[in-house]
Parts: structure tokens; C-alpha cells; sequence
């Protein structure tokens, strides 16, 4: 090799390298501080997982949706029917935002490719997508980034790294195995490359996204997934973006949010969580309506919106953000009984949401009797189960001057000790979801 060679070579090294450790040193952008502040005072968000598993509703089993490929080991060459029969002609995006709204929920965050590898956008690098392969044939996610961007709304794309369906996903990791009839070879980096190009498509023919949210990563957490060149490449195509990854483990760099599956941070009564410890950055926890993610029509296990008040409440007592789960219909319509709910949480915080949006953490950690906010020098209390009269509660940092009802601003008996504050809550003053206590220190 001659000198030349060998220069090149240590330049092309030096350049590669750069590359790897981009997203190591990543510096967020001042536009990026600036969403993450937003998305942490947002506080609400609806999740939508939607695919063309959603005509298959479950196939009969609880808690099934969208992964109803692998549960049922569906073989590609089959599941690839199923975007011939899909044609959701009652899809409304103005009448879902329009709901979105009315419910209080301020951003969307929507599955553009789920684990089944069907894209519900307009993707050039792949023909397995809703445009292309459906009747109904024209970019979901085009049609509601339109309506968002109408009425206001930020919207996130879910995007599965997992992928059951593209030869190239291989080594395979835990899930997808045995059924889907691909070739026991493939080239992983050709399809980290594919991945990379359909979350170009995303990030440049849809305008200014709220963000990403990954998943899937635990299906192989120690392969090398290259996510130095995917997070580099988000954040240099719109580096307002929030990057967040279901990992179940501590953020990496280059992430900006860091999200809890079906648990409070910092909890792990689902197995899932493996984070070990809540991180400095914005915080969000998902959750499902019933015990499923994509449609599923013989769950009929609804979470009450008294339930998923309560779990907002929390969520924002440590504050992060809930990310609440529905599963629109094969039709296009969300499921009339999550409409419900969802409206009824919306009516509640029309009343609240004074207390939840814009607020941080309170300075009591969330505990079985609720939780606790604060916003412009206001601490609330959510007091969400107390069958005593009085509640005792942790010390607060400072003295209390004055603590009301938040209902009915009358004022609230306390006593203060050295062990904490006692509040008394007359059980006429109690309210049925959240009892409101506003301090002023
Ligand atoms: O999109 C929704 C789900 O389809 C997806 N994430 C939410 C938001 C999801 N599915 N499963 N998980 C997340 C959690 C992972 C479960 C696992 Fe396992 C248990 C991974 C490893 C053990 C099941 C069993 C899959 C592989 C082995």
C-alpha cells in the first residue's frame, strides 16, 4: 500500500468515526430544548396503533393486536393479504383530531411501520405499504400530519426497528421466528440502511414531526443496531425532533425523551422496565385503554375514565407525560367506547387541567393516597384515595401559608409537624376521581 492509500485510509477512518460518536456527544439543539419543554408540559397524548392487523381484531384473543402475526404464526405470503381487504372508507382525520381535542390531548403520536413491517404511508423504498397495496390507497399518515398540522396538534411517528416482514432483519432476535417462511440469511446493515431511508421518507416529505418513538430494540438489545447513524441522521434532518426508544432500558445518547411501557417510572409491575432509574429528560409512560394496543374486539376490558384520570394525575406527579392507547377500527373509526372515555377525561380536565399542564413534579413523591404537582409557585395536591378524614403526608420543603380546596378555594385545616403535614379533608369535601388541595409556601 502506498503512502496515499494509507493517508486515505486513516482520513476515512477519522471521517467514520466522527460519524459513531456524532450522536455520543450530542448537544441537543436550541430548538430541541425548546420541544422538549413543550412536550413536558403537555402531559397528554394520544397513542394510535393502527395497521392492517386491525381487520383481523385479535382473532378471538385478549390482549392480541397488532402482534397477531406472530401469536398466530401467520406466514408472510398469507399476512400479505391482508392489505387487499383494506379499506377504512369511514377514516375521518378531521373528526379524530377534532375529538383529540376536545379530550385535552395535546400531541398524537401514530405507528407508521409496526413489527409486521406494513408501512401506512407513501414509502418509496418498499412497496409493502398502504398506498400501494390497499384499496383504500392513499398516505394515512399524510392525511392526518394535514389535519394536525389544521388543527394544531403535534404529531409523532412510531416506528418499529423490529421488522418480521423484510428479508434483511436478520440475525432474527426473539420474536418472528420460525413462521414468517424468509430464508434463515439476510444482511443486517442492509436493512439498518432501509430503516434509515424510510425514516428520511418521514422526515422530509410530511413537514416538521414531533418526533420519533422506536421500538423493538428488545427484540435484540445486544445487536449492533447503529444508532449513532440513525439518531445523527433524525436530529440532521429535523433537529427539533424528540427522539425516544421503548427499550425498557436508561436513555442512550441522542435520545430526548425517556418512556415507561404500561408503568409509572420507576415502576415494573409489567416486566418490562429495566431503566433502573428515571433520567433528567422528559419523561412519558404508555398505556392502553383495555389490555390491547391495535384493535382488538373481544377486550372488552375498558380502563374506567376514572382509572386513567387517576393515572394521568400520577404520570404528572412524577412528571411525566401519559400516552394514552387506542386502536382505530378496520373501518377508520376509533372504537365508540374509547371515544367516551376519552371525552369524559376531557371534560375532567377542562375543569383541572390548570393543575396537570405546564406543571413539573410536586416536592412529594406520588404514593398510594396520589400525587403531587406545582406550577407558578402553586403546589396541588391530588389527593386520589384517602378514606380517612385526615392524611398525613411527607415533609414539603418550605412552610405552608396557605392550602384551599381547589374547587371551592375554602380553606384547608393543616398542622405541620416534624414529621410532615397533616391535612384535614372533611369527607363532604371530598371529590369521587381527585381531591384538589392548592398550597401556596
Ligand atoms: O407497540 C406496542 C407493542 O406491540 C410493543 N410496544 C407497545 C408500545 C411491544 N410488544 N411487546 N413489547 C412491547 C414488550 C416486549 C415483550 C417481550 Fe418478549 C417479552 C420481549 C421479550 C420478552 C415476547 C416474548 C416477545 C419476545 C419474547
Amino acid at each position: 500500500m502506498n503512502t496515499k492509500k494509507i493517508a486515505l485510509g486513516i482520513a476515512l477512518t477519522f471521517i467514520l468515526s466522527c460519524n459513531l460518536i456524532a450522536q455520543s456527544s450530542y448537544q441537543p439543539s436550541e430548538k430541541n430544548i425548546k420541544n422538549r419543554e413543550w412536550f413536558s408540559s403537555a402531559k397528554f397524548g394520544l397513542f394510535i396503533h393502527w395497521g392492517v392487523y386491525s381487520e383481523l381484531a385479535g382473532g378471538g384473543d385478549k390482549g392480541v393486536g397488532e402482534w397477531i402475526m406472530n401469536n398466530k404464526k401467520i406466514p408472510i405470503k398469507q399476512y400479505e393479504k391482508l392489505p387487499d381487504f383494506f379499506n377504512p372508507t369511514a377514516f375521518n382525520p378531521a373528526e379524530w383530531v377534532s375529538m383529540v381535542k376536545k379530550a385535552g390531548i395535546k400531541y398524537i403520536t401514530i405507528t407508521t411501520k409496526h413489527h409486521d413491517g406494513f408501512a401506512m404511508y407513501d414509502s418509496k423504498i418498499s412497496d409493502y405499504d398502504v398506498v400501494k397495496k390497499t384499496p383504500y390507497g392513499k398516505d394515512i399518515i399524510k392525511l392526518l400530519k394535514d389535519e394536525c398540522d389544521k388543527q394544531g396538534i403535534k404529531l409523532f411517528f412510531y416506528y418499529s426497528q423490529l421488522d418480521w416482514h423484510h428479508p434483511d432483519y436478520y440475525p432474527r432476535g426473539k420474536s418472528g421466528l420460525g413462521f414468517t417462511g424468509r430464508p434463515e440469511e439476510g444482511d443486517w446493515n442492509k436493512y439498518i440502511d432501509y430503516m434509515n431511508t424510510q425514516l428520511t421518507e418521514l422526515l422530509t416529505n410530511y413537514g416538521e414531526v414531533g418526533g420519533i418513538w422506536f421500538d423493538g430494540m428488545w427484540d435484540q438489545p445486544d445487536t449492533n443496531w447503529r444508532l449513532d447513524d440513525t439518531y445523527s441522521l433524525i436530529h440532521k434532518l429535523q433537529n427539533g425532533a424528540l427522539i425516544g426508544s421503548n427499550h425498557h432500558k436508561m436513555p442512550f445518547a441522542g435520545e430526548d425523551f425517556q418512556m415507561f411501557e404500561r408503568d409509572l417510572p420507576g415502576e415494573n409491575t409489567m416486566g418490562f422496565s429495566h431503566t433502573g432509574a428515571i433520567s433528567q429528560l422528559p419523561l412519558e409512560m404508555c398505556e392502553t385503554m383495555n389490555g390491547s394496543w391495535g384493535y382488538n374486539f373481544v377486550d372488552t376490558e375498558y380502563k374506567s375514565s376514572a382509572t386513567l384520570i387517576k393515572t394521568l394525575v400520577k404520570a404528572a406527579g412524577y412528571g411525566a407525560n401519559l400516552l394514552l392507547n387506542t386502536g382505530p377500527m378496520p373501518n377508520g373509526k376509533i372504537q365508540p367506547e374509547n371515544v367516551d372515555t376519552l371525552l369524559k377525561i376531557g371534560k375532567w380536565l377542562e375543569k383541572y387541567g390548570e393543575t396537570i399542564y405546564g406543571s413539573s413534579k410536586g416536592p412529594i413523591r406520588p404514593s398510594n393516597w396520589g400525587s403531587s404537582t406545582e406550577k407558578n409557585g402553586k403546589v396541588y395536591l391530588h389527593i386520589l384515595d384517602c378514606k380517612e378524614e385526615n392524611l398525613f403526608i411527607g415533609k414539603l420543603p418550605k412552610k405552608i401559608k396557605l392550602a384551599k380546596f381547589f374547587d371551592d378555594q375554602s380553606v384547608v385545616k393543616f398542622k405541620e409537624t416534624e414529621f410532615g403535614v397533616i391535612f384535614n379533608i372533611p369527607n363532604a369535601k371530598k371529590k369521587p376521581i381527585d381531591t384538589i388541595i392548592e398550597i401556596k409556601m
